[in-house]
């Protein structure tokens, strides 16, 4: 179903068999992976560009793991103005291509994304392009709200957790927004990310928003060095229940597995470190550890962020790097 603002797509909540099967609790999944940009991306970035960019804009530009690129080379397009979309090298040719497919103009800059973010704000001042952040500002986060909104009206009941991945913290923060205006504010909200790309759990222990040196994960399109200030705030309020966990990249890469042979949906591996949540025992070690109450005070909700950077190429490479 076609969303108001034209841009993204109300997505499936599917009940999860196999995963309600392994938690003993019922487990829905969110499918942001069927949106026309291959995630949820296109929710805040479409909200943004209405905004920000109409008809006498120059054109956007997105410094992107690929796939705030992906939505913003989909918007423009529909919008009818140019996008430039500005790679690290770490990007896969894969979705390079895909850009170019949507009409983006497609640069290379750097080794990971904090690179490719300086050239782009550098590009808003040369060429008077206007700037889409793929994950630190408001505007993303209300877009990215409506997801919990489409979830509250399909749920039976008010969920017991709800995992996402966590790249800058810009899904976070539309997810808290969303759950904030439906009357969800102490539902737990467990935020997982991979080794190596972990800069909010680094944040969370160190008591202070901290840069990562580098990022040695493969979920390049969690690579973000330093997570945005507000993801940060929230985790520190009390009313919150927001429980930050790492698995490495070889969980993330099982559950991408996992969750090809039993759902039949193919996504990358930042959305693997969602899936892994359940698929690696994060969630009853939790419960185990009385972090979460079991049973479940509800069903578990999955955002299945999907992503574009996957096919059965990149999937053998992984399975190459990482050794699988
Ligand atoms: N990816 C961003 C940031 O990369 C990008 O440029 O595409 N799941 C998927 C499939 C993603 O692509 C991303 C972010 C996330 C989860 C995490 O979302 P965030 O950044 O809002 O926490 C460096």
């Amino acid at each position: 179903m076609a969303s108001p603002e034209g841009f993204y797509i109300n997505t499936p909540l599917l009940e999860s068999i196999n995963m309600s099967k392994r938690l003993g609790t019922n487990v829905y999944l969110k499918m942001e992976s069927s949106q026309p940009s291959g995630s949820f991306k296109i929710r805040g970035i479409g909200h943004l560009c209405q905004k920000m960019a109409g008809s006498g804009s120059k054109g956007v530009v997105c410094a992107s793991g690929g796939n705030a690129g992906m939505a913003t080379a989909y918007v423009a397009r529909k919008l009818n103005i140019p996008a430039t979309i500005i790679v690290p090298s770490s990007t896969p040719e894969l979705i390079k291509e895909k850009l170019k497919d949507q009409g983006a103009t497609v640069r290379v800059v750097g080794k990971v994304w904090d690179d490719a973010n300086e050239a782009a704000l550098y590009l808003t001042q040369t060429d008077g392009l206007t700037f889409v952040p793929p994950f630190d500002h408001p505007l993303l986060w209300q877009g990215h709200a409506s997801v919990v909104r489409e979830i509250k009206a399909s749920l039976p009941s008010k969920p017991g957790g709800v995992v996402l991945s966590v790249g800058g913290g810009g899904l976070l923060c539309g997810i808290v927004e969303g759950m904030k205006q439906v009357g969800w504010d102490s539902v737990p909200i467990i935020c997982m990310e991979t080794k190596g790309a972990d800069c909010f759990n680094a944040a969370i222990k160190a008591g202070k928003i901290v840069t990562l040196p580098d990022i040695t994960s493969e979920a390049k399109c969690l690579g973000a060095k330093t997570v945005c200030s507000q993801a940060f705030e929230y985790s520190k309020e009390g009313n919150m229940n927001i429980i930050s966990e790492l698995v490495n990249d070889q969980q993330a890469l099982q559950a991408v597995e996992m969750f090809l042979d039993e759902e039949r949906v193919l996504v990358e591996l930042a959305c693997g470190a969602a899936l892994a949540a359940v698929y690696c025992g994060v969630i009853q070690r939790l419960q185990d550890e009385g972090q979460l109450p079991a049973p479940l005070s509800g069903p578990l909700v999955m955002i299945v962020c999907g992503g574009s950077s996957i096919n059965q190429a990149e999937l053998r490479h992984l399975r190459k790097v990482l050794n699988r």
